[in-house]
């Protein structure tokens, strides 16, 4: 039977791109899944340390995100909804599978790298002359390894990501394929589940993607937004010299990606055909009417979705401890089976 599984740090809000690289996905294989397959979705606190460290936010910020989930239309008695801290076996797993993980593959994982502002010649590895530690910590090196856990602890037979994942679902595999080697067929190799939406850009600098821990707010639009909000954030998004639409994805990235996100949330889309195909229509328009149309498109698929936020986030000791609850008890059993193996493959 199919198994599903994924995973999102609890490290803000979400915002459009989780939104359209990932979560909308879930919420699209729940729905039209057969009985015998399992889905699990994990908030991933642990992965969050290797970012800020401050409590009361990271404790903010994993309600939000189970709130944000319960939102887009995740049934946490269809589906197992968990926190990562709640299942021991992910951390042991992980160190299982770091015995045996490649330093130099992981050491060329582009995403640690894009979180450090790597200055030129600098070998990572090294502590900075004169400076006492080293921005590159063990945990965001490792950072894999634990996803590799989380993923192969459940069985996942697929796994839903944004494009910004792909490499480390081919480390999850190659995790799986090595350990199978060695100890015989244990582990399930995953595939990768793309999203339609392929990565959503900043809408300050688009040339990089989207995400929770920029410093800009105005970088993202979050689930949370009114539509005042969303008008904001829209009026100042930088595209380019041009004031009209026209699509051309290579010499004009941020007005391309406006166009993207407008084409996965409009529900004339579909009917339009290709991203190309639905951009003919705008071709032409001011950017000034254009990015006021978006915000309507966005504001309309938002609209349900930030009222349900809202009403959950609220209520959180009732509705979400409970369905945290439900999930963790759901997710041991489903990983307290896999260990078992696992232990017993390796000899502990
Ligand atoms: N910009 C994006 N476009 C498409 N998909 C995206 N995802 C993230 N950003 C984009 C997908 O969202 C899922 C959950 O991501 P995550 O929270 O686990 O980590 P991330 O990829 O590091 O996301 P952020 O928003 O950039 O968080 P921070 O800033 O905290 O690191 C994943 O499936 C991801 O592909």
């Amino acid at each position: 039977a199919k198994v599903i599984f994924s995973g999102i740090q609890p490290t803000g809000v979400p915002h459009l791109g989780n939104y359209l690289g990932a979560l909308q996905q879930w919420v699209k294989l729940q729905n039209e899944a057969d009985e015998d397959t399992k889905l699990i979705y994990s908030i991933v606190d642990l992965h969050a340390l290797t970012g800020s460290q401050d409590a009361a936010e990271l404790r903010k910020h994993k309600w939000n995100t189970l709130a944000t989930l319960m939102a887009i239309g995740l049934n946490p008695w269809r589906s197992t909804i968990f926190f990562q801290s709640d299942v021991l076996a992910h951390s042991e797993l992980m160190w299982i599978l770091s015995c045996e993980a490649s330093m130099g593959y992981l050491s060329r994982m582009t995403q640690w790298k894009s979180k450090l502002d790597l200055e030129e010649n600098h070998n990572p590895f090294e502590a900075s002359p004169g400076k006492e530690g080293n921005k590159l910590k063990l945990g965001l090196f490792s950072y894999p390894v634990l996803q590799a856990a989380d993923i192969l602890i459940h069985r996942a037979t697929h796994v839903p990501v944004g494009h910004d994942q792909s490499q480390h679902l081919e480390f999850a595999r190659v995790c799986a394929n090595g350990f199978n080697h060695r100890h015989g067929q244990v582990l399930v190799p995953p595939s990768t589940l793309l999203s339609p939406a392929k990565r959503i850009q900043s809408l300050a600098e688009p040339s990089l993607k989207m995400s929770k821990s920029h410093l800009n707010n105005k970088s993202r639009i979050l689930l949370s937004d009114t539509k005042n909000t969303i008008e904001k954030k829209m009026k100042v998004a930088v595209t380019d010299t041009n004031g009209y639409v026209s699509y051309d994805p290579e010499k004009r990235p941020g007005v391309t990606n406006l166009l993207q996100i407008a084409y996965h949330m409009d529900p004339e889309a579909a009917s339009a055909g290709s991203l190309e195909e639905y951009a003919r229509q705008f071709e032409g328009t001011h950017l000034k009417t254009f990015k006021s149309k978006l915000t309507d498109v966005i504001d309309d698929h938002l609209t349900p979705i930030r009222e349900r936020y809202f009403t959950f986030a609220a209520s959180q000791n009732g509705e979400l401890m409970e369905a945290a609850e439900l999930g963790a008890k759901k997710a041991r059993e489903s990983a307290d089976a896999t260990m078992k193996a696992v232990r017993d493959a390796i000899g502990l």
